[in-house]
């Protein structure tokens, strides 16, 4: 023991002569921060660093530069919340039938399962959510009481510090949500929320079109916040309304307060985007910004935040110890309930790149996604075509801090931190991508399951092609990218074992139990 503090003592005093900072930062730098850019319905062609012209996004070009960009990065769905709940969890979300959520519905992570923050916080980690949550937020089906401390929420899940959208931006209640509590509620204008009848007096989209700045559809025409009709009903908590211009300032103020309150501790933030989901309202500082009228204009605010949050890490000489990862929770959608000309403006621009589909779709466009780590001095820059998933962020990251996770947990999280980290390395062999119905990704072979449903509702309304079939699809990536060539009737054998691999998987409890262990062992 004196012999240690002896040890330790003749650290400090040497770094201080030789210019090093303190033993304290050096054990700290075994640590690195972590930060998940997590933008909301971004495509794979929306960034220029992915090919994107007809609008420029030079702060995530610059991390994409400077780390690795990932070609075959995937999204655990093709909608947000079942990729969050993967995400944070380590699990598919449709072992937890996690769905789209209505704005008042209940948390649907088991606080008894550990999340990619409990686990990093037993790191020693600070923690924090900023931006969309859209988990649920309460334990009761529709009665949450916004006028009081809500439990259980992304606090009660590991998170340090919260300061949320409690669900979605078209989505009531239109207010932030801090720690657990509405921002700014007069007690005496009380918050109500309905998803089944008109409350209130504000009054709806489909009563007064005519105070709307953009029309909307049927789904998106209840109550008017700032001009613009939302999903779900809203009554009082006038006070505490949102001005959906000001997220951009308001999100970057607050997870750049977080960084600076834990410079000198690791931290894992969860920055999670508004943009560029609709409705699309970026500060006026951003219009015109790019040749898509207002979806490129959101592309553009949200790259300055990252630029934004990234410049701050810089400054505070944080950024070398800092792995950032940008991605996004799901494929491209032009128009998803709102007239905002994103339709009309998007020229030839390719949101999901190359790739079939978008937003909702079983198509690679559902959940293939921009994904670029970050980690100066520790990862050399390059293109990884590997398969990855966001479903492997939780084994990934423990396997890098040396923590061991229970078998039982996180189940179908693998650990590929050694392809996260460098672009030479092979990722994943197989991954179950989930939309409508699942799929199974086999190295560069693709398995559609059929699906009862046709999913013409997301063609009409979207535009989005949906991937459903009644019959199995098979296709062949290397050869077919944009998965124009139903082979499964060319090889049906192929297309009947994966079908029971995909079954195996998606049926089993313990898809991937044994993977942690691996993790140790090949690191
Ligand atoms: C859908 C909404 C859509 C969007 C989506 C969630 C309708 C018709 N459409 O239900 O506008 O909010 O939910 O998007 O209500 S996501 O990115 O959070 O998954
Ligand atoms: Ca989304």
């Amino acid at each position: 023991m004196f012999k240690n503090l002896l040890g330790i003592s003749l650290i400090v005093f040497l770094a201080n002569c030789t210019g090093f900072k303190d033993v304290s930062n050096s054990v700290q730098a075994a640590k690195p921060n972590i930060v998940i850019f997590y933008v909301d319905d971004l495509g794979y062609g929306d960034l220029s660093a992915y090919g994107a012209k007809a609008v420029n996004t030079p702060n995530i070009d610059k991390l994409a530069q400077n780390g690795i960009r990932f070609t075959d990065a995937h999204s655990s769905a093709s909608t947000c919340t079942p990729s969050r709940y993967s995400l944070l969890t380590g699990e598919y979300a449709f072992r937890n039938d996690a769905k789209v959520l209505p704005g008042d519905a209940p948390l649907i992570i088991d606080m008894k399962k550990p999340t990619m923050a409990t686990m990093l916080s037993s790191a020693g980690y600070q923690t924090a959510v900023v931006g969309k949550w859209h988990l649920g937020l309460g334990d009761r089906q529709s009665d949450v009481n916004w006028n009081t401390h809500i439990k259980p929420g992304p606090n009660e899940v590991g998170f340090d510090y919260s300061f949320l959208l409690p669900a979605t931006g078209d989505r009531v209640p239109s207010v932030y949500m801090e720690d657990g509590r509405v921002v700014d509620l007069e007690p005496a204008d009380p918050l109500k929320v309905s998803y089944v009848k008109k409350i209130g007096q504000r009054p709806a989209g489909y009563e007064q079109p005519e105070l709307l700045r953009y029309d909307a559809d049927p789904q998106h025409s209840d109550t008017i916040i700032n001009g613009i009709s939302r999903i779900g009903f809203m009554q009082g908590g006038k006070s505490a309304e949102w001005v959906d211009e000001d997220f951009y300032q308001i999100f970057t103020n607050k997870a750049n307060a977080f960084i600076s309150a834990n410079s000198n501790k690791p931290f894992f933030l969860f920055f999670s985007f508004h943009d560029i989901h609709v409705p699309r309202l970026p500060a006026e500082q951003f219009l015109g910004k790019s040749d898509l009228g207002i979806r490129g204009d959101a592309i553009v605010q949200m790259d300055y935040i990252t630029g934004q949050v990234t410049k701050h890490l810089q400054k505070l000489d944080l950024l070398d110890n800092t792995i950032i990862v940008f991605t996004s929770d799901n494929g491209p959608v032009l128009n998803d309930g709102y007239m905002d000309e994103a339709v009309q403006k998007n020229g030839k621009h390719q949101p999901a790149g190359p790739f079939r589909g978008g937003k909702y779709s079983a198509y690679e466009g559902g959940t293939r996604v921009p994904t670029i780590l970050h980690y100066p001095k520790k990862v050399k820059p390059g293109i990884s075509d590997s398969l990855m998933s966001q479903v492997d962020f939780f084994s990934s990251f423990a396997a890098l801090l040396d923590i061991d996770l229970d078998p039982l947990h996180a189940i179908d999280s693998e650990n590929h931190i050694n392809a996260w980290l460098d672009a030479s390395k092979n990722g994943r062999t197989i991954l179950i991508e989930e939309a409508y119905t699942l799929s199974l990704r086999n190295e560069h072979w693709k398995y559609i399951a059929p699906s009862n449903n046709t999913g013409d509702w997301i063609a009409n309304s979207k535009g989005i092609e949906s991937g459903l079939m009644n019959k199995p699809q098979l296709y062949d990536l290397l050869n077919d990218p944009s998965e124009s060539k139903n082979l499964a009737s060319i090889y049906p054998a192929k297309a009947r074992t994966m079908q029971m691999q995909l079954e195996k998987i998606s049926s089993s409890s313990q898809s991937s139990a044994n993977l942690h262990a691996q993790a140790k062992d090949s690191k």
